[in-house]
């Protein structure tokens, strides 16, 4: 739902074609706002220069306004209220309405001016990450401008340069803003729609906190030790998938604004990595990967053809990455009786939640403490999938529209194609001679 001076809704442009019109007149650009968490249709560009509009995961593109040739966008820093799944909802700041902000999308050589008034409680910026600017477009408070003092509006304007994928965020502050959760992706399009096409183009930023069990603040002065890792600040089983057609290119664009490196890993496909920070890279430079590190403050687009149908995992390769809000420093306790012992120590330590063996039993009848999400959680087709954090499904079917982003439920796998049980005797283990064991 789309709130405030709403736009959007089912009926999306021509609302918000209308909301800005009226307010031409007006020097600023109309503020339009979401507190949704829903993945909404790529926007296809209403006026300027024609592209293939991204999808942004469990988020949003911001729409413009066109004044002599100029795209004007109004960026509100506020704080936000963002469920990061379904019995979790955090207390960030973010930018209209939600953290991440809404994806900026533009085109090579479009002048962009973009107005952003500050909401917050202290000063803010906003940094162009990755971009070519004049040096006081750069956002570095202090540095290039002065700090936007709440209640202020700055204006930012520059031509975009180069074609590509980039990010914003604050340069003010920033530790604890990031931390909050004040981010942003922006995709410059290739001036010429032919370059490099896709069918999908889907964005989505690493991002991470640090919300003890049971509260909804995240704490600002974490270096490393976060606890809730996400993908768009959306955390497993509420990460929208992202769906194709069989054969379909698909594109992800992956930036990291989290203080750790990702080694984000596709299932049954390989793919190469066809940009970077700095640009696309050249054709002859990429090799197939299944798996691609993203260190921090880097961008990568990652391409590759849907060749199988199927439900197909897309995670960060740290396995404690993939869980949810978790308790640490834990003995190995496989192989012990943990539900008495577990209910023992629950009775003492409220909100205690051990992270050995037998999980799916655990979380099944621990009580957990308000607003925190089970470690290992989520279900599928077949039972339980015990991921949390920054995981979802990348879903390709034979029959689906080339504009359809919905969630196709979970696949039908043909019979005879799945992994079975073996019913019979189990075969006779082959021994090297002289090896008993
Ligand atoms: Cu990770």
């Amino acid at each position: 739902m789309f709130t405030r001076r709403k736009l959007f809704s089912g009926a999306g442009l021509a609302v918000a074609a209308a909301a800005a019109a009226k307010s031409a007149l007006a020097a600023l650009p109309e503020i339009v706002s979401t507190d949704s968490t829903a993945m909404q249709p790529p926007l296809s560009p209403p006026n300027g220069r024609p592209y293939h509009a991204v999808a942004t995961l469990n988020g949003w593109t911001l729409p413009w306004r066109m004044r002599n040739g100029v795209k004007e966008f109004h960026l509100v820093a506020e704080p936000v209220i963002r469920e990061i799944a379904p019995g979790m909802k955090a207390h960030l700041w973010g930018y209209n309405g939600q953290s991440p902000g809404p994806t900026i999308e533009v085109v090579e050589g479009d002048r962009v001016r973009i107005f952003v008034t500050n909401r917050l409680s202290e000063h803010t910026s906003v940094h162009w990450h990755g971009q070519r600017l004049p040096n006081g477009m750069d956002g570095v408070a202090g540095l290039n401008q002065p700090s936007i003092k709440p209640g202020q509006t700055y204006v930012y304007e520059f031509v975009a340069q180069r074609a590509g994928t980039f990010m914003y965020h604050p340069h003010a502050d920033e530790t604890t803003q990031m931390a909050m959760g004040m981010m942003g992706f922006w995709v410059t399009h290739h001036k010429d729609p032919r370059l490099m096409p896709v069918d999908r183009d889907y964005v989505l930023l690493l991002n991470a906190y640090d919300i003890s069990p049971g509260s909804y603040t995240p704490k600002v002065s974490t270096m490393l030790d976060f606890n809730v890792w996400t993908f768009n600040s959306r955390a497993f089983p509420g990460t929208a998938p992202m769906v194709a057609r069989l054969g379909e290119r698909v594109r992800i664009r992956v930036g990291n604004l989290t203080m750790t490196n990702h080694p984000i890993h596709l299932h049954g496909h390989e793919f190469v990595v066809a940009g970077t920070d700095g640009g696309w890279t050249p054709p002859g430079s990429r090799w197939p990967e299944v798996t691609t590190d993203i260190a921090v403050g880097q961008m990568r687009a990652i391409e590759f053809t849907a060749a199988a149908a199927g439900d197909w995992a897309f995670h960060c390769h740290k396995s404690h990455h993939t869980m949810n809000g978790m308790s640490h420093n834990v003995p190995n306790s496989l192989g012990a009786a943990q539900d008495a012992l577990a209910r023992q120590i629950a009775a003492l330590v409220p909100g205690y939640m051990n992270t050995g063996g037998a999980m799916s039993e655990m979380h099944m009848d621990l009580p957990l403490p308000a607003n925190t999400l089970p470690m290992m959680t989520g279900s599928g087709r077949y039972g339980d999938i015990e991921m949390g954090g920054m995981f979802t499904v990348m879903k390709i079917r034979e029959r689906l529209a080339h504009d359809d982003y919905r969630d196709p439920g979970w696949y039908n796998a043909p019979a005879g194609s799945v992994a079975y049980l073996w019913e019979g005797e189990p075969p006779a283990a082959e021994r090297e001679p002289g090896n008993s064991k």
